[in-house]
């Protein structure tokens, strides 16, 4: 797969050396390109940005370094890039997404920042590609860079052949169909105590019909506690008899923890 990235500061990228997609550029799973979106300004000041029209605090990309960018990272005559764009206002990116975008040929990833880039830039990218405005969720950041490392990183190991079998994407949280998109409950490894702290007996039963039941258990309730929106979307089928007391015991739905509580 390959991977452009435009920004004004090509040096976040620095950790797509390192770990898992450092090893995956290396054997050639992953084809990585970061560039400095001053490389298309032509002004003495290399200027990117200019005020809002309409008035408003702060500063907004100008369209022209951007479309100079777009037009030669994805040339209007080649194969087009999906082209993402994280910006709080954008769709949430969920494992879903990070799945379907592990399948593209080509993404080509568009670091704004300041109060966002002029408008025109996607609305005219997205006559000539797909186009993704992403969201990670209800919080500002000062730019897209740390965001397109978070999704490289959720795409990248999806990649075929870049996760070892150690790791393996099978059981996540998130991964479609896993655990029926529970949370995971806790996980334990030796010694067998620790601190005074003992690992759940359980565990080394040896009874793997048990352990499973167990750890269902622990995912309903970590599930109950701390995303109970989650279990709303279950099909109530998924659910066993044993399932609904222990979620019964949470106080699930009655629980609503928030911080106002
Ligand atoms: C992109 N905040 S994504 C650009 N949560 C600027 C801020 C920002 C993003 C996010």
């Amino acid at each position: 797969m390959r991977l452009d990235i435009i920004s004004i500061f090509p040096e976040y990228f620095a950790p797509l050396d390192v770990s898992l997609i450092g090893k995956a550029r290396r054997t050639g799973l992953l084809d990585v390109h970061v560039h400095d979106l001053r490389s298309w300004t032509h002004d003495r000041h290399r200027t990117v940005d200019d005020t809002p029209y309409g008035g408003g605090p702060g500063m907004v990309m100008k369209p022209e370094p951007w479309g100079e960018a777009l037009d030669a990272v994805a040339p209007p005559d080649g194969p087009a890039p999906r082209l993402v764009v994280p910006t709080p206002s954008g769709r949430p990116f969920t494992q879903a997404m990070a799945a379907e975008m592990a399948a593209e040929e080509h993404l080509l990833f568009a670091c704004g920042r300041y109060e966002g880039i002029d408008s025109r830039v996607v609305q005219e990218a997205a006559t000539r590609m797909p186009v993704s405005e992403v969201s990670l969720g209800d919080f500002v950041l000062a730019g897209g860079e740390v965001a397109v490392l978070v999704m490289v990183e959720a795409i990248g190991r999806l990649i075929p052949g870049v996760l070892g079998n150690a790791e393996s994407v099978a059981d996540d949280s998130f991964a479609p169909g896993a655990m029926e998109s529970l949370l995971e409950g806790p996980v334990f490894t030796k010694p067998p105590v620790w601190r005074e702290r003992a690992v759940p007996e359980i565990l080394l039963s040896g009874n793997h019909g048990a352990i499973a039941r167990w750890r269902r258990d622990q995912a309903l309730r970590r599930t109950a506690e701390n995303r109970p929106e989650l279990l709303g979307r279950l099909a109530p089928e998924t659910l066993d008899k044993h399932d609904r007391k222990i979620l019964a015991d949470t106080g699930f739905p009655e629980h609503g923890e928030d911080m106002a509580n």
